[in-house]
């Protein structure tokens, strides 16, 4: 491999340079650390990134009200002590701006802008099965070559906005919390439509509420939010972490989250009703997603899951006042957890104000954008802001979105026509020397995400380094390892209540997307394990040629 040594500049951009040993794609967390770690090594690398500045999700995703609902001190890198130890967090969940901020100086601290070309979006790139290089376009018109491409894309970074009629045609402003302008928005006095009631739509009404003057929430899915009881991070808890934060992380990524949790093993069928109601209580009093460890079988059995839907419903009818309203709000078309179980703070009570209205989309369906606002089936609303709390192309969309072709000239759209397919969601058969990180079939959105983050960007620069020392030039997952892997992901699964939802983890908010359950959710712990397994046996399942 004679350009991962010749090539050991540190590359990036004082220099024109357009043969790379890496490209990544994305200067999100993942990019960041990727690009780190392969530094280290020695190897050139560009980055590309779409976006003016670094933090993917962070730098996109700025509604008001955005904010981790992952604990700050869990959702950050891990890599290096000193910046564990040197940064601040201010709350139990970290706001966008905080987390923005806190990528902002990993990127300043480790020198990384050097490699990171702004404002490029990678629109192609194939591999030429001669030379064993990836062929990288951007929209700037600019071509390189790479040994390696990676794709620190995202699962949840194609904004949706949902096809209606009329959408041109609106004379208000409309946004997507996907998209969100950097300046801000001021709703002050306005009539705001919001589209989209899961994550992004809960955090963002109840801000959105108290400046317009009028709220119109378009619900079609109720969804099912615990509280995040969000504070200040008390010293002492910080102390205790920083002094234990090596042997935390430990533990945390032998979990199935990458989070610690009180995770209870028994069933809620196991325990009497008073003490189901007991755990439930508490759990709802301490907030944040470990209500879903509650019970063992929340997310395998559905009388279980009922019972802790229940208690849902009944904090639902406890806060909202107007009965019809609540009842409105109440999700039963589908198990708790089963869609991304959202965490708010006072999205529930913001029901009860006077400026607010619940408009059912699901009784009466959204027909089109007029020029004065939104037409349903049965009423018009005069708007003069609509949000698009709609999400995601997730998993797959950012990288479909690049016309990417392996072996044979086969484009990755061909190969996932019925769903994404994928070895350990970090490398595709066909595609050699590419790999994914976060990508489709891996934990990623079912972890803390930092967590799988550094996971893969670990192992995908020990691959490398193992090709460097064994003379390698490409690696490609086999099409048999592959096949086994989407297999026992899928048997996963269908054990599971997963199925029953029409989720986004499915591709269900797609039209015309395959249903395929995409993320892996055997745990972090576990797959860690196989991840390791893998690479200790030589790249298993790998074909590796020189
Ligand atoms: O997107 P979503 P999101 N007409 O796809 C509705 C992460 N995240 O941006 O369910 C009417 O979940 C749609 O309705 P329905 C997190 O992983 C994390 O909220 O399709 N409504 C739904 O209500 C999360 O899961 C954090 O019936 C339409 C909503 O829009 C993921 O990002 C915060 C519609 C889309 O919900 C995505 O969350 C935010 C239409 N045509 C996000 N089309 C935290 O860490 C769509 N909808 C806290």
């Amino acid at each position: 491999m004679s350009d991962l040594q010749s090539n050991c500049s540190e590359g990036g951009m004082e220099e024109p340079a357009s043969n790379f040993d890496a490209v990544i794609v994305g200067a999100g967390l993942a990019g960041l650390y990727m690009l780190y770690r392969l530094r280290q090594l020695g190897l050139s690398v560009r980055v590309y990134e779409a976006g003016s500045g670094v933090g993917g999700t962070w730098f996109w995703n700025r509604y008001p009200g955005a904010r981790c609902d992952i604990e700050s001190l869990d959702y950050s890198y891990s890599f290096s002590h000193e910046l564990e130890q040197e940064w601040k967090w201010s709350e139990r969940y970290a706001t966008q701006p905080e987390i923005l901020r806190y990528i902002n100086h990993v990127a300043d601290r480790f020198e990384l802008r050097r490699n990171i070309q702004f404002n490029t979006r990678v629109t192609a790139a194939g591999f030429d099965e001669v030379t064993n290089r990836w062929a990288i376009q951007t929209d700037d018109g600019v071509n390189v070559s790479a040994r390696f491409c990676i794709m620190a894309t995202g699962c949840l970074s194609a904004a949706k906005v949902p096809d209606f009629k009329g959408l041109g045609a609106f004379q208000g402003k409309w946004y997507h919390t996907g998209r969100w302008p950097h300046e801000g928005v001021d709703f002050t006095g306005q009539r705001v439509g919001v589209i989209g009631t899961s994550s992004s739509g809960v955090q963002l009404i109840p801000i959105v509420a108290e400046q317009a003057a009028h709220l119109f929430v378009f619900q079609r899915t109720p969804s099912f939010s615990v509280p995040a009881r969000n504070a200040p991070i008390e010293p002492a808890y910080e102390s205790w972490m920083k002094a234990n934060y090596a042997e935390y992380r430990r533990k945390a990524r032998e979990t199935r989250a990458g989070v610690i949790m009180d995770v209870n093993e028994r069933s809620a069928l196991d325990v009497s009703p008073e003490e189901r109601e007991r755990e439930y209580k508490a759990r709802w009093a301490k907030g944040g997603t470990g209500f879903l460890a509650a019970f063992s079988d929340l997310r395998i059995c559905r009388e279980s899951n009922e019972t802790a839907a229940e208690f849902v419903r009944s904090q639902i009818r406890a806060t909202v006042r107007d009965p019809a309203v609540a009842e409105t709000l109440l999700p039963r078309d589908y198990p708790l957890g089963t869609r991304r179980l959202c965490v708010d703070t006072g999205y529930y009570e913001t029901f009860n104000r006077d400026n607010v209205t619940l408009v059912d989309v699901k009784k009466s369906p959204i027909e089109e954008l007029t020029p004065k606002g939104l037409r349903t089936r049965s009423a018009e609303y005069e708007l003069d802001s609509i949000v698009f709390a709609t999400g995601f192309d997730a998993m797959t969309g950012a990288l479909l979105n690049i016309d990417i072709r392996g072996r044979g000239n086969t484009t990755l759209r061909q190969k996932w026509a019925d769903g994404p397919r994928t070895y350990l969601g970090l490398a595709i058969a066909g595609f050699p020397n590419l790999f994914t990180i976060t990508g489709p079939g891996s934990p990623s959105v079912f972890s803390n995400t930092i967590v799988s983050i550094e996971q893969h960007v670990d192992w995908i620069a020990d691959c490398i380094t193992y090709l460097r020392e064994h003379r390698l030039e490409r690696i490609e997952a086999t099409v048999e390892a592959e096949d086994s892997w989407v297999a026992h992901a899928r048997e996963l699964v269908e054990r599971t209540l997963f199925p029953l939802a029409d989720s986004w983890y499915i591709g269900a908010n797609i039209p015309g997307k395959p249903r395929v359950f995409m993320p892996y959710i055997g745990g972090v712990g576990a797959y860690r394990k196989k991840c390791d397994a893998v690479a200790a046996q030589g790249y298993e399942g790998f074909s590796l040629t020189r």
